[in-house]
């Protein structure tokens, strides 16, 4: 494991990109020995500086959750980050494209949950602790160049996470079959991606599943109330200045914003 200095150091410097909007190298191509823990360790510090900062962690996030994914980013197993506050933005509010390097929109489940989780969980578990599931789109927007990396160095980076915004109807997750959830993305009014939810995972609660064993795996469980953005259900379609972009959700209503 890389000590102390080093993760500071690393930390410094996706920190630094992130704040900015600049690219940086793998940081695999200084450390190739570096581990996906050394990887959390950095976004365990991202997340401390965050907070000093006065930002709020509101939840977590799981990453190339679908083949779709995994093949785009050439991985082959998720990734999981953290979601701060600040992150967010409204539903038909404009973001500021300036802010972000390259950034892409994928279209998500979220689960909101009402009791706290931990260890070995079904997927019937997941449901039962959930207080509700709602739409989301992520901006995700790599820092590193021409979204190239290795999941080492897209976990410290947060897993690419930018923005996220959250909209459309708040569902009990145990009305609706979760695997046959059609969604589909629109970029100025013309479909650019559409999918069904079990693209994640065969059923986007596996990735609550997963990220729940990570969690115990580091000692730590979700706790009740966090907001768990569960991955893209199709691949992640890149946006420019101008860009409006709705995703329509089935029997869940939509998600809205442009980029500016
Ligand atoms: O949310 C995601 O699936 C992104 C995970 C990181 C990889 C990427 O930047 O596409
Ligand atoms: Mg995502």
């Amino acid at each position: 494991m890389l000590d102390t200095t080093i993760i500071n150091k690393l930390t410094d410097r996706v920190l630094n990109a992130q704040d900015h909007a600049t690219t940086m190298t793998k940081l695999t191509d200084e450390y190739p020995s570096m581990s996906i823990e050394d990887s959390y360790a950095v976004q365990d510090e991202l997340r401390r500086r965050w907070i000093a900062r006065g930002d709020r962690c509101v939840g977590l996030k799981a990453g190339l959750t679908s083949k779709a994914k995994m093949l785009q980013m050439g991985v082959d197993e998720p990734s999981f980050g953290i979601l701060m506050a600040s992150f967010s933005r409204p539903e038909n509010s404009a973001i500021d494209i300036k802010e972000l390097v390259h950034p892409r929109v994928e279209a998500e489940i979220a689960f909101v949950t009402k009791a706290e989780l931990k260890g070995d969980l079904t997927i019937e578990q997941v449901l039962v602790a959930t207080d509700y599931i709602i739409p989301a789109v992520e901006v995700i927007d790599s820092r590193y160049e021409k979204f190239k990396f290795d999941l080492v160095s897209v976990i410290a980076d947060n897993g690419s996470s930018s923005r996220y915004v959250t909209g459309g109807r708040p569902r009990d997750p145990r009305e609706l079959d979760l695997r046959t959830i059609g969604v589909v993305i629109e970029k100025n009014g013309e479909i650019m991606a559409l999918g069904a939810s079990a693209a994640v995972l065969n059923h986007p609660a596996n990735a609550v599943v997963m990220l729940v064993k990570h969690l115990a795996s580091r000692g730590e469980v979700l706790p009740a109330g966090s907001y768990v953005m569960t991955g893209g259900i199709t691949e992640a379609i890149p946006v420019s200045a101008g860009d409006c972009i709705t995703a329509r959700f089935q029997d869940m209503g939509s998600v809205s914003f442009r980029f500016v």
